[in-house]
């Protein structure tokens, strides 16, 4: 009857053999990580979406991290329809800086504001003189226009009908002679 007794108690606490719940190293991947309980990646894989592609061309770019849009400065001076083509031919069109944030990405794309001070941009008034609007259709609600500028010529004359953006003065934006030839900015969805 003894050994009976002896095999009942030790069977309702058990000896603990084999059991590890106290004392186990924790759950950790060979190089330092914590591993997901199940020994699996944490990450998943990055699937880039459907429509990203590579921001590429002109003669210097810069992805916006707002829109996602690829900003391409082409240095070829040309005039503004010739560059509104070049931008169309680009899978894009002129550039609508319709933010202080976006604006501020454009001058350090000129990649010699000294030789090349002034770049095209998407802003016209030859619809209606005085009101410029963007070739996007996008509300001009943000300007960034120098000390008055516009001026459709002023005292040099006019008319002044196309956009540009001052690399040399801190991105600020003047109307020229369409027919005056530049280098030129083009956003790309
Ligand atoms: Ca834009
Ligand atoms: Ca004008
Ligand atoms: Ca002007």
């Amino acid at each position: 009857m003894r050994g009976a007794l002896t095999l009942t108690i030790a069977g309702l606490f058990g000896c603990g053999c084999g059991s590890a719940t106290i004392g186990d190293p924790p759950n950790v991947a060979p190089d330092g990580s914590a591993a997901a309980p199940d020994g699996g990646a944490i990450d998943a894989p990055v699937t880039p979406p459907p429509d990203a592609r590579a921001c590429v061309g002109g003669d210097r770019r810069v992805t916006d991290p707002q829109s996602g849009h690829c900003l391409v400065f082409f240095s070829t001076a040309v005039t503004w329809n010739q560059a509104r083509s070049a931008c169309g031919a680009a899978g894009g069109d002129l550039m609508v800086a319709t933010t202080a944030a976006e604006n501020a990405l454009l001058a350090p794309l000129d990649v010699d504001p000294v030789a090349t001070p002034d770049v095209w941009m998407g802003g016209t008034d030859v619809a209606v003189e005085g009101t410029f609007v963007w070739v996007t259709a996008e509300a001009m609600t943000y300007t960034n226009w120098r000390t008055g500028e516009p001026n459709n010529g002023g005292t040099n004359g006019g008319p002044e009908n196309c956009m540009v953006l001052e690399a040399d003065n801190d991105g600020t934006w003047d109307d020229r002679a369409c027919g005056n030839t530049y280098p030129f900015f083009c956003e790309i969805p």
